[in-house]
């Protein structure tokens, strides 16, 4: 039997997954479903990488040990997981893979012993020990070269990150290295055999640019006096793996490579190459070094690496928990439904492009696409089937009297214009899903329920039903409709799982969807005399105004339950919600910075009455002090004209003294939803400018005098 071996990124455990983690999950899941239809047996893998310095500081901000800070986050995970439908119960991931366990220890520590043991193509050793000098972004678990931070202003600061905007740390100790620059002209020669290696093509390019660049050995363990928390390195104890050597490793050992007990229950001899599912943040991980580690190691290469584009907020900032501008999922799986998630996640994305995201946008494409779109039809054919036809599904067939009929009656009924057209979009579909066009597939999806919209638009049924002269045409029609519908949900299973099966239990079908392969598909396969079962709506319409407003009212639950507000979790994220962020973006933008204003246009541009939402107050701080064990934190009191002054809490700790503060006349947003920050309740946000590339905040103040709670408009 044919395998397939499909993978998402294991996801780091020091933050909670957000739409971006998300996103890679639906996209592995989809891809593995249409495989699982084809008869393939497929194996999905996603999880945690629960190693590092990443982690280590984030337990010690949650007062937790690394392994309660990941075996938290996990949790999440599988109870996200769970709600969005892409656990094992479900029909999704085959293993949440962990690398803390067991059988993965001893499955990296084999490959570090075989890559020990290994000859470069150079024929010099492949590891050896040296010294590490350098730059190193915790959130990115990397090093990094001058092209990728941002120099500081002053010498005694350390450059920031360009990706993440967090200061780097100063690495300068024993390591042992990988010689990755013998494996230049391998690499290179790699993706010239297999251009299909790294996919889109504008990936495979940057990737072989990249290389032809230049490739300096990579440091690949840390002193475990620095980083405790990791694989030791086998024989040296004295040495930990560097993060990403570990957890690359995964995909190997999660299926049995260098450990029994996976080998026994999965099959690395069966499974492995892997399709690898990434985003395009982590590509030189998996396309560069992974190849190069398996060359030394003697492994077969992945199937290929795939790489898809970022959710941007609106300001086209990547999505990341580190930025604090994520879309947090149980506001998501609050507001929409999985499959309305999944369907607009692949359909809005054009794969390997970047994509903002709106939840007004996700709104309209469920009313328009689903709601409108597949719901409508899906109910419009099923109600007629239920009032003309007893609830059951009638004969497609039609005879030449009746045709003749038809035809007197402007009716067209040439079947295989519909059967034709249906069967080349099915194709196109597949042919587009299987190249990762997620988006194209569907357009040509929808191009099906556009197309058998207007054929009963036009044939008009509830005026065939008149006249017991066109019974036939009616029939035939309706048919044609529900045999549609039908490929349809065949077709679109791997996309909308739920209300597929949704469509065929209405169709009065019973066979597993999740094992019929669309390419299968014949047209007239529908049985006639099928009873329907009940027809229910699939995708209620969403009110909008309404839901923007809940949206905007809510906030993610699971942490005020946990008491753990997101920041503790993320690294250099004290900054959020209420304070002015040294981020360079706008200083109202809160976790609902992706949330598009009522009445936004297209451009960009709100109306009079959307700024006139925000009540700006100017105010005077009373006093300020700092908060323990909160380094960017500053607590101010501020009158703002009210009877009693605000607490605000401010990420401006390391830009200002609070005595500097004392006295100072700012500007503050009065009607914020008050947040618990640090323990503190935060009952508003001062304004800020963010200045330079480290978006230093200069606080906004009046060069007149001003009364304290004086609007600004
Ligand atoms: O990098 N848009 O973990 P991570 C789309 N542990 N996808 C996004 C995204 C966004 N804005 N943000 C995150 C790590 N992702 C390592 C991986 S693998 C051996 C180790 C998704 O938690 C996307 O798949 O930072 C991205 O590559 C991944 O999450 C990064 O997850």
């Amino acid at each position: 039997m044919k395998t397939f071996y499909v993978t998402t990124p294991i996801y780091y455990a020091n933050s909670l997954p957000h739409l971006g983690h998300l996103y890679t999950m639906i996209v592995a899941d989809a891809i593995a479903r249409q495989k699982r239809q084809q008869g393939i047996e497929t194996f999905f893998l996603t999880g945690t990488d629960e190693h590092g310095i990443n982690i280590e500081r984030a337990a010690k901000r949650n007062h937790r040990t690394p392994q309660e800070q990941s075996d938290y986050v996990v949790s999440y995970f599988k109870q996200m997981t769970a709600a969005f439908g892409l656990d094992t119960a479900h029909g999704g991931y085959d293993i949440f893979m962990r690398t803390t366990e067991t059988f993965h220890y001893e499955g990296v520590s084999e490959l570090w012993r075989r890559v020990a043991r290994a000859k470069t193509p150079k024929g010099r050793d492949a590891l050896y020990k040296g010294h590490y000098e350098g730059w190193f972004c915790a959130a990115c678990a990397a090093y990094k070269t001058e092209d990728e931070y941002v120099k500081p202003a002053s010498p005694d600061e350390p450059p920031t990150c360009l990706v993440h905007e967090t200061k780097l740390d100063r690495i300068s100790e024993e390591s042992y290295f990988f010689r990755l620059s013998d494996y230049d002209e391998a690499l290179l020669g790699l993706y010239e055999v297999r251009p299909d290696f790294v996919q889109p093509d504008a990936r495979r390019n940057e990737v072989r640019s990249f290389v032809r660049g230049g490739l300096q050995d990579l440091s690949v363990s840390r002193l475990k006096s620095s980083v405790s928390w990791g694989v030791p390195v086998p024989d040296d104890p004295n040495h930990t793996m560097y993060v990403w050597f570990d957890a690359l490793t995964n995909y190997i050992t999660a299926i049995g490579f260098g450990n029994e007990r996976q080998e026994r229950a999965i099959g690395f001899e069966k499974f492995w190459p892997a399709l690898h599912i990434v985003g395009k943040d982590i590509l030189r991980f998996h396309a560069v070094y992974w190849p190069a580690f398996l060359m030394a190691a003697g492994v077969e290469q992945p199937r290929a690496i795939v790489a898809h584009g970022m959710w941007l907020d609106r300001t086209g900032r990547k999505m990341s928990k580190t930025l604090g501008n994520t879309i947090e999922l149980d506001v998501l799986s609050r507001h929409f439904s999985v499959d309305a998630i999944r369907y607009f996640c692949l359909r809005e994305m054009v794969f390997g492009q970047d994509g903002r995201f709106g939840y007004e946008h996700l709104i309209d494409r469920t009313n328009s696409d689903l709601a409108s779109g597949l719901g409508n039809l899906s109910s419009r054919t099923l109600t007629m089937i239920q009032r003309y036809c007893e609830g059951r599904v009638p004969s497609g067939n039609i005879s030449e009297e009746g045709r003749l009929l038809a035809k007197r009656a402007g009716v067209d009924t040439d079947e295989a214009s519909i059967s034709g057209f249906v069967a080349h979009a099915r194709d196109e579909f597949i042919r587009y899903f299987s190249n990762f066009g997620f988006s194209r597939a569907l357009e040509e999806a929808w191009g099906i329920v556009a197309r058998v919209d207007k054929m009963i638009s036009d044939a008009k049924p509830w005026d065939l039903a008149k006249d017991p002269a066109l019974r036939q045409t009616l029939n035939a029609v309706l048919y044609r409709a529900a045999e549609t519908l039908r490929w349809l949900s065949v077709m679109l299973y791997p996309v909308m799982p739920n209300a597929t099966r949704e469509i065929h239990s209405q169709l009065g079908l019973t066979e597993d969807l999740s094992k019929i392969d669309p390419a299968t598909l014949t047209w007239g396969g529908l049985p006639d005399g099928t009873q329907i079962g009940d027809v229910k709506g699939l995708f209620p319409r969403m009110d909008k105004t309404k839901t923007m407003d809940e949206i905007k009212g809510s906030s993610p639950t699971v942490r005020e339950g946990s008491g753990e507000h997101a920041a503790d979790a993320v690294p250099g994220a004290d900054a959020t919600v209420s304070e002015a962020r040294p981020s360079g973006r706008a200083p109202l933008a809160t976790d609902a910075d992706a949330l598009p204003v009522k009445n936004e246009t297209g451009d960009g541009l709100i109306e009079i009455t959307d700024f006139a939402r925000i009540d700006l107050r100017v105010g005077e701080v009373r006093s300020a002090e700092r908060i323990p064990k909160a380094d960017k934190l500053l607590l101010l009191t501020v009158d703002i004209g009210e009877e009693k002054p605000r607490q605000i809490l401010a990420g401006i700790a390391q830009y200002y003294a609070p005595e500097q503060l004392v006295g100072r006349k700012i500007v503050v947003v009065a009607n914020l939803k008050p947040r618990k920050l640090r323990g503190h309740e935060s009952q508003g946000m001062l304004l800020a400018a963010s200045v330079g590339e480290e978006g230093k905040p200069v606080i906004a103040t009046f060069a007149e005098d001003v009364p304290n709670g004086a609007r600004l408009k």
